[in-house]
């Protein structure tokens, strides 16, 4: 694997939801030793990074998101011999670790929050957010994500907490020094041990309204609708942006380390609030997650406007990145259809944006996503929203390695049930078939690891009259790469006016085509097959 001189620009990313990658020990439950041994299949896939969803010691209330203790690997994934192991063999092969920060709240099995609670004199009672209750009134109208009142009534000391997810999940007082030291703290232990950097939860909610004003309600707004809050308080304060600095100066002290921030945002969005956790784009976060495509239509303008805006929102100095699914939204080719045709068009997006690519394991093979029976629902979302919200085990089900009884995941019976259809969709029968998803996403990542336009380039939309098909350039000194999607399943012409703009050459050559179908031109168009995507570029 070649190496990148910022390999967090330049090289691919691959999400790993550690419960459902692979089982090692047979309990059903994917481990750390599972990811060891998978480690030939991500080289030869040709990924630069892993991000680890959380492994550290947790209740699982919320699969980890929950963490009890930063330092101790949870026993269900291993020990913390065997994280230093894949710290070691990922680097041995090239690729990096990132691990995930949970650190707007903590699990209320966490020691600080032992010791919180414990009584209003203790030195950790302000590590969390507590308030009077006279008459048993909440502090104020703030909404759980996962439902219900954000604040918890404690019988012990008769006063309420704060948590903006589930009431074991209590938030983090930010607004308290002590907090910060003792995280960087934690985020250091790990740094040192050679992790390469951290994919922070939720951060744009840490630091909340120091006077926890009440948040305004929406009227008439079609947002999810046990949400009915706008999240003025208790969202993007501006005292965030100071602590990213401080921790951007902190991981500064190490080498080639990352930082990629979740902004949680309504829908439809909000790229320039998302940008701005970037900062000037060398003192806060190094990227940030842009989640406009887990949620958009098949329509090829939409994907433009989005692309146009996120570029627009990060301006020159902020690196962008791209993701289509991850471990709370429905898979992306779920929600295209479960049509791979789609899929691949939609890989060839993602992989010739500007800026790094996520991939969500299971992503390169077309897994697909179903909720699980409603008496099989393990999230905590699904358990309180179903009906209205099935919750996110549809995405988390295990990976499909082989068609071998437990599809290669596991021997035993699977933490969470596999995809029905698992036996239609494997790795190593996709390895078989040339024209698969699997090798379309091997194929096109060692065309990208090899090629600085694509990876480094401009890029710049071009106009046509073909409303579904999305034309772009990439442009690198004097190397230019011409993309071209057909998000309709008939046919298109474009004009060899509009691919001379892209090619720099009235000639072309084809570097990558999604369909086996050859590519025709007449003497002035070029006819692009119904789902088919090129890649351009200059010569014969
Ligand atoms: O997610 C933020 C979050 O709460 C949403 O993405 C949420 O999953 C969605 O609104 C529910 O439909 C992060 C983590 O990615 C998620 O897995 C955690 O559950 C959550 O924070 C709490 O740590
Ligand atoms: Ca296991």
């Amino acid at each position: 694997m070649k190496r990148f001189e910022t390999w967090w620009k330049e090289g691919v990313i691959y999400q790993i939801y550690p419960r459902s990658f692979r089982d090692s020990n047979h309990d059903g439950i994917g481990d750390l030793k599972g990811i060891i041994e998978s480690l030939e299949y991500l080289q030869w896939l040709g990924i630069c990074a892993i991000w680890l969803s959380p492994v550290y010691l947790s209740p699982m209330k919320d699969f980890g998101y929950d963490i009890e203790d930063y330092r101790i690997i949870d026993p269900l994934f291993g020990s913390n011999e065997d994280m230093y192991e894949l710290i070691e063999a990922a680097h041995a092969k090239g690729i990096r670790i990132i691990m995930d920060m949970v650190i707007n709240h903590t699990s209320d099995r966490h020691r600080w929050f032992i010791e919180s609670a414990s009584s209003i004199d203790s030195k950790y009672r302000n590590f969390y957010m507590w308030h009077d209750a006279p008459s048993r009134k909440k502090p104020n109208n703030w909404k759980a994500a996962f439902g219900g009142s954000a604040w918890e009534f404690d019988k012990h000391s008769s006063q309420y907490y704060l948590h903006s997810f589930l009431a074991s999940q209590p938030d983090l007082n930010w607004r308290n020094p002590d907090v910060e030291k003792a995280i960087f703290n934690e985020m250091a232990f790990w740094l040192d041990k050679g992790v390469d950097g951290y994919r922070l939860d939720v951060i744009n909610l840490i630091v909340k309204d120091a006077l926890f004003r009440d948040n305004p309600k929406t009227i008439g707004e079609t947002i999810r609708a046990y949400d009915m809050q706008r999240h003025v308080y208790d969202r993007d304060q501006n005292e965030t942006h100071n602590v990213l600095r401080r921790m951007r100066s902190m991981t500064e002290h190490y080498d080639k380390r990352m930082l990629v921030g979740e902004i949680m945002v309504e829908k439809p969005g909000n790229p320039e609030m998302t940008a701005s956790y970037q900062g000037n784009g060398n003192d806060e976060l190094h990227l940030t997650f842009n989640f406009a495509y887990n949620w958009i239509a098949w329509d090829a303008l939409r994907w433009r406007k989005e692309a146009e805006h996120w570029y627009r929102a990060l301006k020159d100095e902020r690196w962008p990145s791209w993701v289509l699914s991850n471990h709370d939204v429905k898979r992306s080719i779920t929600r295209f259809g479960n049509d791979v045709q789609r899929a691949k068009i939609s890989a060839l997006f993602l992989l010739t944006q500007r800026g790094t690519p996520f991939l969500y394991y299971g992503e390169e093979i077309g897994m697909q996503d179903k909720p699980v029976a409603p008496w099989e629902i393990k999230d905590p979302v699904g358990r309180h929203y179903w009906p209205f919200h099935p919750g996110r085990d549809g995405q988390r089900r295990p990976m499909q390695w082989n068609s071998d009884a437990g599809f290669g995941f596991s021997t035993v019976k699977p933490w969470l049930p596999y995809h029905p259809d698992a036996k239609k969709n494997t790795v190593e029968q996709q390895k078989h078939e040339k024209n698969s998803l699997l090798h379309l996403y091997h194929d096109l990542i060692a065309i990208r690891n090899h090629d600085e336009a694509l990876r480094l380039g401009t890029i710049r939309f071009l106009d046509h009259e073909q409303a579904d098909v999305l034309a772009y350039v990439r442009e690198y000194g004097q190397i230019s790469r011409l993309v071209l999607l057909n998000f309709s399943k008939d046919a298109r012409q474009i004009p060899l006016s509009l691919i001379a703009q892209g090619t720099q050459d009235a000639a072309f050559r084809v570097i990558f085509n999604t369909t086996s179908s050859l590519v025709e031109t007449t003497d002035t168009h070029l006819v692009l097959g119904g789902y088919q995507g090129l890649l351009l570029c200059e010569g014969e």
